[in-house]
């Protein structure tokens, strides 16, 4: 009989569910909800609640639960062969919260399939609205608790991060200052992925080590609630979290409701998920420390496997635990693509295309040329102050344009992973530009590192079901090698090798102190 797992991903558009056949090697079944065209009652956009303060980004519980259904019916209704499925795990948007009253352990024990998992819910909730990882609402809360934890520094030694508006201690601070009343009636505050993973198994789930870090709440060295953290978030907070614990634990069997609606194997474990980030990690196949992924998306992201806990003095980056390893390292750069598109549509270029022969007309190194594309507000360095800054660089020139954009994101990449201590044998590429040699090229020489592009839809929800897969051969009394459970699924594209240009590196190895001195001169303008 196939071996069928089961990973799911609850991102801030949409619910994704991809089915792989252990034993076959393949994906069987790919499928997502989109949030705002399934659901339209709900009013978001792009997954988001309306708000008058554009700082507050908010969403719904009860719409996560409604994809839940929405999303098990059309696997049922696609023949998906859901009674041979032997575990369920999966992922969420990082950082964002649910509230849950004392009503809740029942309920979930209880969940009755002949209404559906939002009618289930609909007393449960201490608090309507979750906030996400897009809100940046509580710069107030975030300065408060650095302080009390004695700095940027301490802070992130500690919980593997700086105090974050989008981090889960700050949001929970802001709650217990503007509605004590509701936060005293919480008795279980939950993770989007802990919410989720909660309702599979029909009892409040743990929260993963990965999801965990990524709240200024949890010891990164030790994994567990550091008190001085909860101290400085909100009173009586330890007994409202729950317990903390590796990803793909097994949490019992899921939940009746699954069974009887859709016809879920009644043995399938439910497990424990992670966040979208750590997930990914997974499905990209990076379970070897030091492997490195670029993901060119919205925004852009550098992430990668660490075996040693190395915090960022400078409070930027983020330390996750990683669901294979020991750690994982991340940093976020809000002015990816769009930056990107911007140049673009500045200089009148049609296409991606055109945009990678533009960069082949111009020379490594731009001739020193430098550009500072911060259209946003940036994430890393942080600046919050929009602004495009030239250094020895002719706003005319489209083509020393094109080059200089892309060489400063890698540039900029390559200095704030500095603290990470790694030195990559090989990055792997992801994410829409990422299909562009001439940018890969870029990327290789200025990292200095041979590069190669992996092609994954829903990396995420990949990653959940080898998470899945995980969980139940351990919990079967076998000892899994995650690098023999990801190599089947996750596999370079064939000939996207690129390999650095020695003239190239040595170019960017100089220009890298350049490059620090011109963000260190445009962020004190
Ligand atoms: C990571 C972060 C985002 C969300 C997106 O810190 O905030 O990547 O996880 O879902």
């Amino acid at each position: 009989m196939a071996k069928l797992f089961l990973g799911l991903d609850s991102s801030t558009q949409s619910l994704s569910a991809v089915v792989i056949d252990l034993d076959g090697n393949k994906i069987v079944c790919e499928k997502s909800i989109n949030f705002d065209q399934a659901f339209p009652a709900y009013k978001t956009r792009n997954g988001v609640l309306p708000n008058r303060d554009p700082l507050v980004k908010h969403s719904s519980p009860l719409l996560w639960a409604d994809a839940l259904d929405a999303l098990f019916a059309e696997l049922k209704k696609d023949g998906v062969a859901l009674e041979k499925v032997l575990a369920v795990s999966g992922c969420g948007q990082q950082h964002g919260s649910v509230y849950l009253n004392e009503k809740a352990a029942e309920t979930l024990a209880n969940l009755d399939p002949k209404k559906t998992l939002a009618d289930n819910l609909s007393g449960v909730l201490a608090r309507k609205t979750s906030p996400i990882w897009m809100d940046s609402s509580t710069a107030k809360e975030c300065a408060e608790i650095r302080k009390k934890l004695g700095g940027i520094k301490f802070t992130a030694s500690r919980t593997g991060s700086d105090t974050f508006e989008r981090f889960t201690g700050p949001q929970i601070r802001k709650f217990y200052k503007t509605e004590p009343k509701a936060y005293e009636k919480t008795t279980s505050i939950a993770l989007v992925s802990s919410f989720l993973a909660s309702l599979l198994a029909g009892k409040i789930a743990p929260i993963d080590f990965g999801d965990g870090a990524g709240m200024n709440l949890m010891d990164i060295r030790r994994k567990n609630w550091n008190p001085d953290a909860l101290k400085a978030t909100a009173p009586g907070l330890i007994k409202k979290l729950p317990s903390l614990t590796d990803a793909g634990r097994t949490i019992g069997q899921v939940s009746p409701y699954f069974v009887t609606k859709y016809g879920l194997n009644p043995e399938a474990l439910a497990t424990v998920w992670t966040g979208d980030n750590p997930a990914s990690v997974l499905g990209l196949g990076l379970t070897k420390p030091g492997q490195v992924a670029i993901s060119l998306g919205t925004s852009d992201t550098f992430f990668g496997t660490m075996q040693k806990c190395q915090t960022d003095e400078n409070g930027e980056g983020h330390v996750f635990g990683a669901p294979a390893g020991d750690y994982m390292s991340l940093i976020c750069f809000k002015n990816g693509s769009l930056a990107r598109e911007k140049v673009r549509e500045l200089y009148g270029i049609k296409d991606w295309t055109a945009f990678g022969k533009m960069l082949e007309q111009t020379k490594p190194g731009n001739d020193g040329g430098i550009l500072l594309p911060w259209f946003e507000a940036e994430i890393v360095p942080r600046v919050n102050q929009p602004g495009v800054h030239r250094f020895d660089l002719d706003e005319k020139n489209a083509a020393a344009n094109c080059r200089a954009i892309f060489e400063a994101q890698m540039l900029s990449m390559r200095l704030h992973s500095q603290w990470m201590q790694v030195a990559p044998e090989k990055i792997f590429a992801t994410g829409g530009a990422s299909n562009d040699r001439a940018l890969l090229q870029v990327m290789a020489d200025v990292m200095n590192c041979r590069v190669v592009r992996i092609e994954v839809s829903k990396s995420a929800a990949l990653g959940a079901a080898l998470l899945a897969a995980h969980g139940w051969q351990v919990a079967d009394g076998g000892a899994p090698k995650w690098e023999k459970l990801t190599a089947s699924f996750c596999r370079p594209v064939a000939g996207s090798e690129i390999v650095p240009d020695k003239k190239a590196a040595k170019i960017y190895d100089k220009l890298l102190e350049k490059f620090a001195g011109c963000e260190r001169d445009a962020m004190e303008m």
